[in-house]
């Protein structure tokens, strides 16, 4: 919760200070506070251009809100240049309420990190995930950056739209791990949804992932509010899931390291990676961690 107006102002305030000044020895500290306080269920969701992602976010958020739980929004905006846009929320894509302070929206312009997302995703997910119940990141699904959800999100959701031919396409793409809920949207339009909902039930094994969760498949409608009560109990099911045993826990520390490698790559190149690998250990304090490779690497 946060409660706030002058909180939200200091969140806005936190993450632009990341965006500028990010080897700084004071945000590295932060960051690394900041991640051993996790809250939120990061739920990422992904999906073709025009699934109807957006649209699906600004109902849910509400469903949400009638829970008296908090929300932030992080929107990767691929073709953006400029980050910003806290503090009222985008307009351009959710009708949010700008008063409310347990709703917080960050657009994030995607520059060129590995997977086309922006660097500042992640250090922005961990400040995020320590103050809302839910977190929730909207990327476009194109080439890398649906991989690049799974490294960031504790569930993903794959948007799908009814005969959009999201289906086969999914199927030949081969991306078979990336869902762990599996939503298809518009399902108001067209009669379609019945047969892209009977074409991804039967072929649900091959995108099974292989930890043992459940993908279901749920139908929604964002223009009349339908699905939404299965999809937010799904998503806790799902969160209930993680947090049995140490599964969240081993989800993140891999996340962690992955942020890292990358950092480390984009900077010293694979050799450089090759070098170090080893040495990487990311329990806790993964930004203090990428700040002390960065400072002992000499090539
Ligand atoms: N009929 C109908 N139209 C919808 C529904 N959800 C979204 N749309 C429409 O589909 C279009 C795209 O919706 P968005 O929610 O912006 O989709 P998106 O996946 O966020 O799009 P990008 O962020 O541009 O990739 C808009 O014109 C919406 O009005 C729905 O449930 N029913
Ligand atoms: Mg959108």
């Amino acid at each position: 919760m946060i409660n706030s107006l002058k909180k939200k102002i200091e969140l806005s305030e936190l993450l632009g200070e990341i965006e500028s000044n990010f080897d700084s020895e004071k945000i590295t500290k932060k960051l690394d506070l900041l991640h051993s306080k996790s809250k939120a269920h990061v739920i990422g969701i992904t999906g073709s251009p025009g699934a109807g992602k957006s649209s699906l976010i600004d109902k849910l958020v509400r469903f949400i809100r009638k829970k008296k739980k908090s929300v932030g929004i992080i929107a990767i905006d691929p073709s953006s240049e400029k980050s910003g846009g806290a503090l009222l929320g985008d307009r351009t894509r959710f009708l949010l309420n700008p008063s409310d302070n347990e709703v917080f929206v960050r657009s994030m312009a995607s520059k060129s990190f590995l997977g086309g997302v922006s660097e500042f995703t992640y250090p922005s997910m961990i400040v995020m995930r320590s103050i809302f119940d839910f977190l929730i990141i909207e990327t476009v699904g194109v080439g890398q950056s649906e991989t690049f959800i799974k490294d960031i999100s504790d569930s993903v959701i794959l948007c799908i739209q009814p005969g959009s031919g999201d289906t086969v396409q999914f199927m030949k793409s081969g991306i078979f791990e990336i869902p762990d809920i599996i939503v298809i949207t518009k399902t108001d339009l067209n009669n379609l949804s019945d047969i892209t909902y009977a074409d991804l039930s039967g072929s649900k094994s091959y995108f099974q992932n292989n930890n043992k969760w459940e993908i279901n498949i749920i139908k929604t409608s964002s223009s009349q509010n339908i699905g939404f009560d299965q999809l937010y109990s799904e998503i806790l099911s799902r969160w209930k899931w993680l947090n049995i045993g140490n599964r969240k826990k081993k989800l993140r520390i891999k996340q962690d390291e992955k942020w890292v490698e990358k950092n480390i790559i984009k900077e010293f190149g694979d050799r450089g990676l090759k070098k170090i690998k080893n040495t990487i250990s990311c329990k806790r304090n993964p930004f203090s961690t990428l700040r002390k490779i960065k400072n002992s690497i000499n090539f």
